[in-house]
């Protein structure tokens, strides 16, 4: 029998760090390479359409004219919600994170669209997330209800369309829509969400409990909400420092910020040990698009100055941009200024992808048994 790693008492309380506890079949994650779905990187995928993306995640190749066809009309099918799901999304209460709220959401879209059936439910749920995305935001902004869904219009298109964000042209948005929903599709199988999501989903909860489980996983700020934070973080250092801050002066900054136990947001990752691919994507996007958009220039200019000082410190093991770094200077820069709101963009993308890791442990994994509740090893203390 290989051997693939010695547990250790060195190895507790790490968080699970490198251990390794199954296997994924839709996406990895090299430390240097960066993120793959199916055996494609993800710089290839930023260009496709997210259907197609979509479809290799879950049939783990690339489809053929027809088979995309096919695949994208199931899922227009599929892309309604009965309007008293959104009845009962619109009652829940403003107050919170709108994270709450999305959680809330797919519990209530599980209690009238259950199947029963770990495909099925899936499918549907990478169909039905975007309404249900877009009518949480609507509700907790207090936009009012937006448009009916449209599926015809293509998966992140009927998105924006569905978003009642006022006074904001949505074209230009879709495309940073799209691209944002691509890169966060799937990311490995141990990533916080992701472990969650398939460890409620291994003691039977169905497809839409264990995603509502992921979700809240998501919604800490050193996991999903890292994007809203890391906003705030540039921002604020921008408010402090002023518009034309030199490089000088913001390497000052996070350096006082360190001594202060802070953290630099959008920076470190658990298995990178590069700048992530999709933050240089998003970089080089921002610089393309919007080259003199003040947040723009801060957030290149902290690209630069953040990573030399965390490399300073041996602690830190990833000193490089990760995919919140730009993510929310590049949505507010496209005309979505509204950081509240990343993680369940986030949200609404990663759902797909753990709900399809889901499918591979329960009706594909150990010869179509399935993978055992999970159940680690806690050794007392007193
Ligand atoms: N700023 C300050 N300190 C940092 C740091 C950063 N960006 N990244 C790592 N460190 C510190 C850690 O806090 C830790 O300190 P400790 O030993 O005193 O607890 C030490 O360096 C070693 O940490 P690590 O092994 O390099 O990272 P990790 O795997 O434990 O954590 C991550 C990874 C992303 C949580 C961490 O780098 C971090 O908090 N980054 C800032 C928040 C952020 O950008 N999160 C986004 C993650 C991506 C996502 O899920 N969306």
């Amino acid at each position: 029998m290989t051997v693939l790693f010695e547990v250790k008492e060195e190895n507790l309380e790490t968080g699970l760090r490198g251990i390794p506890v199954g296997y994924c079949t839709t996406s990895k994650v090299d430390p240097v390479k960066g993120l793959f779905y199916r055996e494609k990187a993800i710089s290839e995928l930023a260009s496709w359409d997210p259907e197609r993306v979509l479809f290799l995640l879950y049939h783990g190749h690339d489809p053929t004219r027809e088979e995309l066809e096919r695949f994208v009309l199931d899922l227009q099918k599929r892309s309604f919600c009965l309007p008293k799901v959104l009845d009962q999304i619109e009652a829940l209460p403003r107050e919170g994170h709108p994270m709450a709220l999305f959680s809330a959401a797919i519990l209530i879209l599980g209690m009238f669209e259950l199947k029963n059936d770990w495909r099925e439910d899936c499918l549907n749920m990478m169909a039905k997330i975007p309404i249900v995305a877009a009518a949480v935001i609507n509700a907790h902004a207090g936009w009012g209800r937006g448009a009916a869904s449209q599926p015809e219009l293509g998966y992140m298109e009927n998105f924006a369309a569905m978003l009642n964000i006022p006074g904001v042209k949505k074209g230009q948005l879709t495309e940073f829509f799209r691209l944002y929903d691509i890169l966060h599709f799937d990311h490995g199988g141990g990533n916080l969400s992701t472990f969650v999501g398939k460890a409620v989903a291994s003691g039977l909860e169905d497809l839409y409990g264990s995603i509502a489980a992921a979700m809240n996983a998501l919604a800490g700020p050193l996991h999903g909400r890292a994007n809203q934070e890391c906003l705030h973080f540039i921002e604020e250092m921008m408010e402090t420092l002023g518009e034309n801050a030199s490089g000088d002066e913001i390497e000052a900054n996070i350096r006082d910020r360190l001594a202060n136990k802070k953290l630099v947001y959008g920076f470190g990752h658990a298995v990178l040990r590069v700048e992530d691919p999709r933050a240089t994507i998003q970089y080089e996007l921002a610089q393309r698009r919007f080259p003199s958009h003040p947040l723009v220039r801060f957030a290149c200019l902290i690209r630069e100055r953040g990573s030399k000082v965390l490399k300073e410190n041996p602690k830190v093991a990833n000193p490089y941009p990760n995919v919140d770094a730009i993510s929310g200077v590049l949505l507010t820069a496209a005309g979505f200024g509204f950081p509240e709101y990343y993680t369940v963009l986030f949200g609404m993308s990663r759902c797909c992808g753990i709900a399809t890791q889901i499918v591979y442990e329960r009706v594909i994994a150990r010869e179509g048994k399935g993978t055992p509740i999970v159940r680690p090893k806690y050794i007392y203390k007193n």
